[in-house]
Parts: C-alpha cells; structure tokens; sequence
C-alpha cells in the first residue's frame, strides 16, 4: 500500500531548509539571482502546506476508523487571514523557520508581510465561519467547510479626496499557494429550462429535468489546521464549463461561441458580492448559492456512498450547518437529489433532509432576510420551486390540521404574497432543519420573539442559542505575541487549548509589576500600530494618547456617525478653550462601505473631513487626532486589536446579532464602551459591569421610544450642546464651502433617525467622560484591562463548537494525538 506515514517532512530547522531550497528551485524553478520576494514566501508556503496536509491526511484516517459523524459547514464567506503564521504557530514551528530563515539571511517578517489573504467575505458571518473550522480542527471534529472560491473577493477600498472608492481584489494575481487543485473532484450543476413529469416503467411517478445550460464545478482544497492537533479541509469549488465541445471540429463561429459560453460558465464564480446592497434581484448570486451547495450535496452523497453506505443513513452520518440563509437552497436541492436521483420516497427523503440540517441565523435586519422572487426562482431552477412548493403546501397542510388562524398562515408560509410572489429563504431553512439557533442570548431572544415567532411557538425545541466565539489562537497568540509571553510566563501555555485558564490572571490584576508590564505591552504595539498608520495615512500620531478604536462594517446600524457627533463635541470643546476633562485620544476608524450604500459612504466622507479639519489644527491636534485606515481586513485588524484601549461597540440594541470584534478588542485588553446589544450583553457580564462603559437604550426602551413617537427634531431643539454638533455638519469650516455635502445625513437624523442616535447622544456622551476620567488613572485602567481579559474564557470559538456539538450536531471530539 502506498500508505500515508511517510514522515519525510520533519518539523526540524533543517527539514524546513531543505524542503524550502528545494521547493524554491525545483518546484518554483528559481534562479537564485532572480529570486522576487514572492518566490520566497511562496516556496516558504508550499513547505508548510505539505506539513498541513499530512496532517489532514492523517486526521482523515482517524477520523475515518472512528466512523463518527461529520459536519458540513455552509457558507458562501469565509475569511481565514493570512495563512502562514498561523499555520506555523498550529505546527509549533515558528522558532524552526524563523532560524531557517536567518540562517539563509531572510526575514520571516518580511514573508509573512508578502502573504495576501483571501477576501473571501464581507466581515463577520465569513470571519466567524474561519473561526470555527480553526476551532473545529483543533477540538478534533471530523469536518468540512464548503463554500465558493471567488476570483476577485471582497473590493479594495482606497480613500480618495476622502471618499472611498473601490478597486478589484486580485488575490489570486501571484498564484495561491495554500491550495490544492482537484481536477479529479468535480460535478454538474445544471440551470434553467423545463421539468418533465411522467410516469416511469415501475409506475413510479417520476420528474426530469432538462437544463438549458450545465456547468461544472471544480474542487480547490485548502488545509486548515488546528493548535497541536487536525487538519480539516476547506473545499471551494470553482465554475467552468462542462467541456464536452471539440474545438477541432467546430467553424470559426461555432469556437468563439463555444469560448463565449466557457467565460460564461465561469462568470459563477468571479467576484464576491459585496452585503448590505439589494440582492434580491441578482440572478448570478442565486446562481453561486445553488452552484456551490449542488456541488457540495453531490461531494457529500459520492463520499458517502463510495463507502458503501445507502442513502437512508445520511443524517445519521452528516450534519449540514446552514451559515445564514446563503446556502439553504440546500433544503430544496437535497430532496431533488433523493427524491428525482436517488429514486426515494418523498417522506423519507424528507425526514432525513430535515433531520440533516441545521441553520444559523445571523441578523434581524430586515433587508437582510434572503428573499427570492419566485419568477426568478422558477426561471433559474424549476425544479427547485416546484419541491419548494410541495415542501410549502404539505407544511401549510400541517398548520391547518392544527388549527393555525389564516393570517399565521399567510405569515409562516415558505411563499410570500405581498406584492411580487416570493420565497422566503429563512422560513424554507427553518421548515427544513433539526435545529435553528441565533449567535447570542439576546439575539436568540429577539430571533424567538420577533423574525420566526410563529415558528418558535410551532417548535420550542427547535430553537436555540451558540453565542459567537473567536479564535483566540489568531487573535491573541499569534497577533499579540507581546501580551500572549506575558500571559504564558505567569500561567503557562494551557491557555492556547482552554481560554477559560485565564481567569488566573485575575488575581494580578492590581499587582504593580505586572501591570507596568502589562502597560508595556499595550505601548509597544500602540508604536508599532502608529507606525503602520504614519505609512497608511501619512498621519502621525502619539502613542501615549488613548486609543479609541471603531473597526467594522460601515453602517448606519453600528453607528460609527455617534462616535463622530462626540469628536466634532470635542473639537467645538477645544476651539472654545474648554479642554479641562479631555484625556488626549486618537480615535481611530477603519470598516469598508457597501459600494451601493449612499450614506454609508457618506459617513465615511464624514469621518475623514473631521480627520483633516482636526488633524490639521495646531490648537487641537495636541488632544485630538483622527485617522481613516483604508481597506479593513483581518490582517489589518491583527494590527489593530492589540493596539486599542478602548472599544467602540455602540450599534443600537437589537441590531447586532452578535459581534466578534468586540470580543477581539476585550481579548486584548480593550475596555469596551457599548450598548445592551449582541453579546456585549454577555461580555458585560462576564467581565463585570463595573469594568465596561455601558450607555444608550435597551431594546425594550428603543420600542417604547418608537411607541411614543419618536421625534428626532425635538432632541435637535431641546438640546443645545447637539443642536451645535449638527449644525456644524454645514459649516464652511469643516465643508470647506461644500455646505451641502453633509446635508442628506443632517436630514436623516433630524427627520427620521431610525437607529435613535439624537435619543442616546447624551448618555453616550456622558459615558466617555467616565472614560477619559478613568484614562488619568492608569491604576485603574489597568486593573479593568486584565480583568477584561482574564474574564474571556467563554469567547473562545472552541466553547462555541463544543456548544454546537452538545445542542446541535449529537457529536464528539476525535482528537490526534501523535
Ligand atoms: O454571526 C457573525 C456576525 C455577527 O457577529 C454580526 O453581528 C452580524 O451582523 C453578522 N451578520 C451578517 C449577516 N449577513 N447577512 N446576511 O453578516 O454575523
């Protein structure tokens, strides 16, 4: 047998140098004169992914004696980062290379440096998606993450003349070391055209469908590795023509058509669509939903019945976690694979699919809840609305028989009526499922309560919570080595498989010789990030100001434009001379805008005319700096977490399903200064409520506002402080000239103000004077800040996947040990 155990690739200083030269030269056929930079990193890179997949080779072998069951995660984003460094500090290897490096005279720093990283998403829901299989690799789950291999991920954001303006991702323009090409891995997914019903020989009723077009989807396979421990695999699939054409034989129009409809097929799979944008209408996203779920049920069934297995043990051996509603057209398409390919009865295809999936809600936004016109639907995938209907009228059919009222009816139904017919994404995903959960407590609450109460009441057991974790493996060892040998030094390294170790930091807290290290820390990365913004931004910064950090989508919901009402306080402040009070800050921001979101982009306008009026003012930059830095993304935010003192987590409650940064930030030693929403609720909790700045409405106080008629104006009129704050929002001086730039915001929070930012202006306001009051007390701060940290344990995404195992998949950890 061929066997897997060839341990040729040893871990050692001198098996890393070896493979390295040799992947440099013979792989890469570099002359070692015209070596570039990225020849080096990705020689480097190939070197470690052979490490990483003999770990997967060798998990798959465990995995496979054990027979346990799998889970398949689906999502249409994922943003693993830059994978060299972690991949170095799950192999434990980081000392090996470094020396390797040195000793061939090169700079690991300067090849992590090189590496671009796969934009694969949008930001939270695909990072969380990451974090998981880092955690799902770590804690031994026998898994795989199926999603879509964009050629160009999310845009890039330049800041030009202080609005931002996008540019194509190209992260695949130097090839893309980590994965793996698998030509041999590949399926149909058809498109479009006509169903057939007929009758066959066995009298079995019996649909066909006849595609317009086919398109075949390719398997590109990357390792993802956990800390000391699995390797699982994350599988994109890439659309290319199905090429069954031969050129040879074809005239001159007949093979420019046929390369036509190659470019075509590959369309699929170009480009990310960027969120918060009208999607409803985008017949090429449904497109990349339906193609990569096909591809991945079609991998599931082949993997399962290549061992011999039939088809009625699926559930038994695979669970599917529906990351949003993106992939759960899945619902539809394995019943069509049972049902139209595999010859099963409807009821039993249906008790396996619904006893398959699992589905994560990850927002209450209205706008955001997938809908699909059902022309569209019908056009796209035939057959697929007519299982939706059956699905539908058998569902509804259930809801008469148990005496549901018509309006609950029309309400829970997969279709809705209103105005143009369509599909409700989230209602098929929750039909179809053993379970469905929200991404906190309060969210959870408000998903049960508000978006799918009807169904909560129909099925209490069904619903249920996994607060979002982190990977504190990415986000703290490897990106804050600083404070990460710190801690290590005072509780060992347990802390790298178990978080909830860190509650020994507790008693250090007020322990002076550790909080001066602990200040040392927080400064060296706050140099470092200042440098990073000198080269960005070409802004310089002071170190020693508190760091008030916002890094996140840009969205009227999060309200990055309520941090910037208080800097605009501020700077009228100063120019008064009232500067008593003020502890000197840098606030900074960072977050990209939809491309179709007019007044997202228009907050960002916001944002750096405040930088430039303040930066550039003598009487006020020696309080007051204000930085934009362009083009978030997690190597970015590696930067950034490590360097922050505070956290801005101020959304209005009930918007934010959860958030992952504000657990970064806290893991980090951030405090937090935020609103009842998300997990802040849970954050608050664990780390004390007298160690975070709390401020604004809750969600229950939002409603009654609402009730009560909320009139923005009137908190313009009544309150002179933030009467003054608006109306410089037209000044010349921060327009310069341009009075009406601002004005669509300037309306929008004086007549509507549908995130209630002018109701929690005040109370936000007097929050950050605790802050900076806090801020002179460096005693105390610091004291808070490893509290904070010694109070993450529940944070870490391992505690989420072990949550996800228990409530939801029946599953148990197998874990490799060699
Ligand atoms: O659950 C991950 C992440 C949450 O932390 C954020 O609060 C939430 O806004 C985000 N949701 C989405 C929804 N996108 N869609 N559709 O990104 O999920």
């Amino acid at each position: 047998s061929l066997g897997t155990g060839a341990g040729e690739v040893g871990l050692s200083k001198e098996d890393i140098t070896k493979d390295f030269l040799h992947k440099l030269f013979y792989h890469l056929g570099r002359v070692p004169a015209l070596t570039t930079s990225n020849d080096i990193y990705t020689a480097m890179a190939l070197t470690i992914r052979d490490r990483a997949l003999r770990k997967f080779v060798r998990s798959i072998e465990k995995f496979t004696q054990q027979d346990a069951r799998g889970i398949a995660y689906f999502s249409a984003e994922y943003l693993p980062g830059p994978h060299l460094g972690n991949n170095l500090l799950n192999l434990e290897i980081v000392d090996e290379t470094k020396a390797a490096l040195t000793e061939l005279g090169l700079d690991l720093d300067e090849l992590l440096d090189e590496e671009e990283e796969p934009g694969l998403g949008n930001g939270g829901l695909g990072r969380l998606a990451s974090c998981f299989m880092d955690s799902l690799a770590t804690l031994g789950i026998p898994s795989i993450a199926y999603g879509i291999r964009y050629e160009f991920g999310i845009f890039k954001q330049e800041i030009r003349e202080g609005w931002q303006m996008e540019t194509t991702d190209k992260w695949l323009h130097n090839g893309n070391p980590w994965e793996v090409m698998r030509p041999e891995i590949s399926y149909v997914v058809k498109f479009g055209g006509r169903t057939e019903h007929s009758t066959n020989g066995q009298n079995r009723y019996q649909v066909d469908w006849l595609p317009e077009s086919e398109i075949k989807g390719t398997a590109y396979d990357t390792p993802i590795l956990g800390y000391q421990s699995n390797g699982i695999i994350m599988r994109l699939w890439k659309a290319e023509a199905v090429e069954s054409f031969d050129f040879s034989v074809y005239n001159m129009g007949d093979y420019y058509r046929a390369v036509e409809k190659k470019l075509r097929s590959e369309n699929i799979t170009k480009v990310l669509y960027p969120n918060d944008e009208n999607l409803s209408g985008k017949e090429l996203r449904l497109k990349q939903q339906y193609f990569f779920v096909s591809c991945s049920l079609q991998d599931m069934i082949n993997l399962h019945t290549t061992q011999g297995r039939e088809l009625k043990n699926f559930h038994e051996k695979f669970a599917i976690q529906l990351n949003d509603t993106h992939p759960s057209i899945a619902v539809a398409e394995l019943m069509r694979l049972f049902v139209d390919e595999h010859e099963m009865e409807w009821d039993e295809a249906w008790d396996i699919t619904r006893n398959t999936f699992a589905y994560t809600n990850h927002t209450l936004l209205p706008e955001a809840l997938e809908k699909w016109a059902v022309s569209l639907l019908g056009r796209i995938l035939p057959r697929h609305l007519e299982i939706i209907y059956e699905i539908n009228s058998r569902f509804l059919e259930e809801l008469r028989d148990k005496g549901f009222s018509g309006d609950q009816i029309a309400r829970m139904s997969l279709i809705d009526e209103n105005g143009e017919p369509s599909v409700r994404m989230a209602h098929l995903a929750t039909v179809g499922s053993f379970k469905v959960n929200g991404v906190s407590e309060l969210h959870s609450r408000l998903l049960k309560s508000q978006v799918l109460n009807d169904f909560a009441g129909l099925w209490p057991q069904k619903f249920t919570n996994v607060t979002n974790g982190v990977t504190h493996r990415r986000f703290l060892a490897m990106s804050n080595p600083g404070l990460a040998n710190l801690i290590s030094e005072k509780i060992g390294e347990g802390w790298l498989t178990d978080l909830t170790s860190f509650k020994e930091l507790e008693k250090l807290a007020e322990n002076e010789d550790f909080q001066k290290r602990w200040r040392e820390v927080k400064l060296q990365n706050k140099q470092a990030l200042t440098q990073f913004i000198k080269e960005q931004t070409g802004v310089t910064v002071d170190p020693e100001m508190l760091f008030d950090v916002q890094v996140k989508r840009i969205h009227e919901y999060k309200r990055q434009h309520l941090m910037v009402l208080h800097i605009i306080d501020l700077y009228l402040r100063i120019k008064d001379g009232k500067t008593e009070n003020i502890a000197a800050s840098t606030f900074i921001f960072a977050g990209k805008a939809a491309p179709g979101y007019f007044l997202a982009k228009l907050i960002i306008r916001l944002i750096t005319a405040v930088a430039e009026l303040v930066n550039e003012d003598e009487e006020v930059n020696r309080f007051i700096k204000v930085v934009f830095l362009p083009n978030f993304n997690v190597k970015q935010a590696q930067r950034i977490y490590p360097a922050a003192d505070l956290s801005e987590q101020i959304s209005m409650a009930g918007k934010e399903a959860s958030g992952t940064g504000n657990m970064k930030f806290a893991l980090n030693g951030a405090l937090t200064i935020g609103t009842l929403d998300g997990a802040n609720v849970e954050i608050r909790e664990e780390v004390g409520e007298e160690n975070f700045f709390l401020f604004g409405q809750t969600t229950e106080e939002i409603q009654q506002t609402r009730n009560e008629g909320y009139r923005p104006y009137q908190y313009y009129e009544e309150n002179p402080k933030l009467k003054k704050v608006l109306d410089f929002l037209s000044s010349e001086e921060l327009t310069k000239g341009d009075t009406e730039l601002f004005k669509p915001l300037y309306h929008n929070l004086l007549q509507q103000d549908p995130y209630q930012l002018l109701k929690d202006f005040d109370s936000y306001c007097s929050k950050k004077e605790e802050v900076f009051k806090l801020w002179n007390d460096k005693k105390e701060w610091t004291k808070k800040s490893i509290l904070n940290v010694a109070r993450m344990g529940k944070f870490s995404s391992d505690r989420s996947i072990r949550d996800y195992c228990e409530k939801i998949w029946n599953v148990k950890p197998v874990k490799l040990k060699e």
